[in-house]
């Protein structure tokens, strides 16, 4: 059986990261696309340089042409600008949306039966834009954020609990941002929901609501650190865990930015929410009971999202 075709838009420090484990992860051959001439082809080169090392088969090739990308299974969006000093986060909407025009295109002519995974910012209006100008199905395009923000919110519990990250689970709901809802009923160790731990005396309450404002306040503890540049590692390992569970149809729930059409009361807009994602690519949407103030979270981040995509279509008419 051919390999799969991996297409990264996107060479920058995710796209790199993608690309080593995706050849580590044996997922298939893999496209490194970058507008920067060079880069693409001199990570690309890097990483094939360590396939003999690390034992694993791959074609990995940089390009700067879109027709590299044809026939690709799978699609990982990183490609943008991030903000700099003086940009307005509308500056930096309008600046993402033009590549996200371009991306689009060249994902509808070379690829338009791909599985696309958006990861460029602000998200959930990103990857909204995105399905609109590719055209794909929107079961096959979602954006990368839950999983992310979800294992943050796992690895602070782990590290509280002194127990194995695989053993906690966690949920986060809603539009990736400051307002992305950590819901602690639906998180548990080994199965038992956080709200029972709090009564069983292993966290108190405080506290809990000290991890979760922590893991809302995730990406801008790593910016802090590292001073230029975002998270790479972790964001790259989410999106990679979404396109396995496509790639080898495993049909893994997973918290993904995915278009609503009537669930949770949204329609046409991408808010993260609980999904199955397997060969057929989004094959289920996953509707919680949110009590009243989980709900009330719910929509403040919902109505985030809405002000992102408003601006959006101001920028870009065409798009409402
Ligand atoms: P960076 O290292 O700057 O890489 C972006 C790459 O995109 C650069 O190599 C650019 O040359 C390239 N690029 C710019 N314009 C185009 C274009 N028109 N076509 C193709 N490539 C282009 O950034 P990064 O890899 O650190 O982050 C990438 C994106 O992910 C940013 O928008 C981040 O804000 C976002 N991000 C999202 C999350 C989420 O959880 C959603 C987490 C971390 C980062």
């Amino acid at each position: 059986m051919a390999r799969s075709k991996i297409a990264l838009i996107g060479a920058g420090q995710i796209g790199g990261t993608l690309a080593l484990l995706a050849g580590l992860k044996e997922l298939g051959d893999i496209v490194l696309f970058d507008i920067v001439d060079g880069v693409p082809q001199g990570k690309a080169l890097d990483i094939a340089e360590a396939a003999p090392v690390e034992g694993f088969d791959a074609a990995i090739a940089g390009t700067s042409s879109y027709a590299s990308i044809e026939g690709a299974d799978v699609v990982i969006v990183t490609a943008g600008v991030p903000r700099k000093p003086g940009m307005s986060r509308d500056d930096l909407l309008g600046i993402n949306l033009k590549v996200m025009e371009q991306v689009g295109a060249g994902i509808a002519k070379y690829a338009p039966n791909a599985f696309v995974i958006c990861i460029t910012n602000p998200l959930d209006a990103m990857v909204w834009a995105l399905q609109k100008f590719s055209g794909l199905p929107a079961s096959k395009v979602v954006g990368m954020a839950g999983v992310l923000d979800s294992a943050r919110f796992r690895y602070f519990l782990a590290e509280e609990f002194k127990v194995s990250v695989e053993d906690v689970t966690a949920f986060v709901l809603g539009g990736h941002g400051d307002t992305m809802v950590p819901l602690t009923r639906y998180s548990t160790v080994a199965g038992i929901p956080l709200t029972d731990l709090v009564k069983m005396g292993w966290i108190e309450a405080a506290r809990l609501e000290e991890i979760v404002q922590r893991t809302r306040d995730g990406g801008a503890e790593i910016v802090n650190l590292l001073k230029t540049g975002s998270a790479f590692y972790a964001p790259a390992a989410s999106a990679i865990a979404m396109a396995e569970s496509y790639l080898r149809d495993k049909r893994r729930v997973l918290p993904c930015a995915a278009y609503l059409d009537g669930q949770y009361g949204i329609k046409g807009r991408y808010v993260g929410v609980p999904v199955v994602i397997g060969a057929a690519g989004v094959e289920r949407i996953i509707e919680i009971d949110l009590d009243k103030a989980e709900r009330a979270m719910f929509d403040k981040s919902v109505a985030a999202v809405e002000g992102l995509v408003e601006a959006c279509t101001k920028i870009a008419p065409a798009l409402a």
